[in-house]
């Protein structure tokens, strides 16, 4: 078994009940094998990126300490999506149940046919930046880049951290 490594997990949802999908992903990645949450950011609602004829979505940010490889990772993620009723559609960007995307893995950059680690749309997201820099406010990506400066500086869009549930 390889060394332990800390990924960030970004979590998305605008259909079926969102709030009680993050829940759910948030419990089920606590139980990936040889791996341990040290992290789980707000959720956060944000409008909806691409088709805007879709619900506003619910975001947050895992942070995981694994021994599992990137791509193990990525087939635990995908089964919990599938788990969750996940219909891959061909509509880029449309609505959907729950997406899991490795946003970082370490401080590596993988690129190969399944995985492509840093998350190409991370550095320009608000709804993965925000939560993400409430839990890693000292990471630097793998090329340098501060979180915190990224988070700083992205247009908020109208996103809104939602008070945490008593
Ligand atoms: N894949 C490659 N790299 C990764 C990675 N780092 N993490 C591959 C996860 N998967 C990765 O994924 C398609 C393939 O990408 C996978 O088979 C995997 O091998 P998918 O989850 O089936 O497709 P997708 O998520 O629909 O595609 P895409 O382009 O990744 O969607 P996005 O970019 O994630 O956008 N608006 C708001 N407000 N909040 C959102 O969360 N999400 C989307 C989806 C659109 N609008 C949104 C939000
Ligand atoms: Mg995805």
């Amino acid at each position: 078994m390889q060394n332990k490594v800390t990924a960030y997990i970004g979590l998305g949802s605008n259909l079926s009940g969102p709030r009680m999908q993050v829940s759910k992903a948030a419990n089920e990645i606590a139980s990936i094998s040889a791996s341990r949450v040290v992290a789980f950011s707000p959720l956060y609602l944000s409008k909806p990126m691409g088709p805007q004829d879709q619900d506003d979505y619910i975001n947050a940010v895992i942070a995981l300490e694994t021994r599992l490889s990137a791509l193990q990772l990525l087939d635990a993620l995908q089964a919990i999506e599938n788990t969750a009723g996940r219909v891959r559609k061909d509509n880029r960007w449309g609505a959907r149940i729950l997406d899991c995307d490795i946003l970082l893995y370490g401080n590596e950059t993988i690129e190969n046919e399944r995985l492509t680690v840093p998350h190409y749309g991370m550095k320009v997201r608000e709804f993965v930046l925000l939560p993400l820099a409430d839990i890693a406010s000292d990471l630097l990506l793998p090329d340098g880049t501060p979180v915190s400066l990224l988070a700083n500086e992205i247009d908020n869009n109208g996103i809104v951290k939602l008070p945490l549930l008593k």
